[in-house]
């Protein structure tokens, strides 16, 4: 699969960096999804493998594994650059490899970017984000075109060493990838090499369901009462526009104690109302806001996330307002065509 893309002499270079590498990092972006989590891990699993005696294979995600992830095989070996400070920089004198996942820039890694970037060693990026920082790294497996970094890991990592280093937790770890971003298997995921990928990671005896419940049945009573406020109270619709959007503010996050992580799929909820082709989720930050982007049919919202200042996939997108979130509300709201319009409110008859 992707022999043609994946160019051979690139491989082989990998290989070769792989193999001599003494002490490597695998590196992914802030506040990790399952993609993030799972290629690091994924591929640390083979690389403890496929390096040499003595040499050290460290994961490493700027503010950690979040708890979600906290299951994967593999995941208490996740350093946290915010966390754990000092042993980063440690790491990061050391390292002779470093391998940047699921990520296109190192501005990804926020409080590591500066540190990562200034480090002098060999870096190598794979990951399927659009625009890769092409100046950062010496060596790139950039495509945009295929469902995650975990199934390119699956694809890459056959081309590097046959199948000699795959293993049930590695495939764990990757299924997770395949399965987060695609929803499931639901979007991003046309091209028949996703379900060809999930299929070769079924062969090493792991269980989609088991790995589903891990991944989707985890709520606590809080998130779930507050998925029923966000739904009723917090979400403005267009069907105009056919666009949906949300917005929370830190009381709202406040009053229910919930983060980032619990609202992650929150926003897909937009589009499961068949008018509606855009969802938006705003979450305010202190002194800034996040913005989630998804769309169902042909809307491409990695353009509008790049106009927001940040960017993502043509069907999720995201990006990071430095405003309050009355004024980024503004903001993507006018990007979304909508203007001087009133959302439709709850009608319920008495
Ligand atoms: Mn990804």
């Amino acid at each position: 699969m992707y022999e043609k893309v994946l160019d051979s002499q690139k491989v082989t270079l990998c290989r070769q960096w792989m193999a001599e590498g003494q002490n490597i990092l695998l590196v992914s972006h802030t506040n990790a999804d399952g993609d993030a989590c799972g290629s690091i891990l994924g591929m640390a699993f083979m690389l403890d493998q496929a390096t040499g005696e003595g040499s050290c294979v460290t994961p490493v995600l700027p503010n950690g594994c979040p708890k979600q992830f906290g299951w994967l095989p593999g995941a208490d070996r996740i350093v946290s650059g915010q966390k754990e400070r000092q042993r980063w920089r440690e790491l990061l004198a050391e390292a002779d490899l470093i391998v940047c996942m699921d990520m296109n820039a190192c501005s990804r890694t926020d409080m590591l970017a500066e540190e990562l970037r200034e480090k002098r060693c060999r870096k190598v990026l794979i990951d399927h984000h659009h625009n890769p920082a092409t100046e950062e790294f010496d060596l790139i497996f950039s495509m945009p075109e295929i469902s995650s970094t975990c199934e390119l890991v699956v694809w890459l990592s056959e081309l590097l060493w046959g199948d000699r280093y795959m293993g049930r937790e590695a495939a764990i770890c990757l299924y997770t990838g395949l399965n987060t971003d695609t929803g499931g298997f639901a979007f991003s995921c046309e091209q028949p090499s996703c379900f060809e990928a999930a299929a070769k990671l079924v062969r090493y005896d792991i269980h989609p369901s088991e790995i589903h419940n891990c991944i989707v049945n985890t709520f606590t009573t809080n998130r779930m009462f507050f998925y029923g406020f966000a739904l009723s109270q917090r979400m403005r619709i267009y069907p105009e526009q056919r666009v949906a959007v949300m917005a929370f503010s830190l009381d709202d996050q406040k009053r229910f104690g919930v983060s980032g992580e619990d609202m992650e799929g929150l926003v897909n909820y937009t589009l499961l109302m068949k008018e509606i082709e855009v969802g938006a989720l705003l979450r305010e930050e202190v002194g800034r806001t996040k913005v989630s982007l998804r769309s169902k049919y042909g809307v491409d919202v990695n353009k509008i996330a790049q106009r927001l200042g940040g960017g993502g996939h043509t069907k999720a997108s995201g990006a990071t307002c430095q405003m309050p979130l009355g004024d980024t509300l503004k903001a993507v709201e006018k990007e979304l065509g909508i203007t001087n319009v009133e959302p439709v409110g709850l009608e319920i008859e008495q």
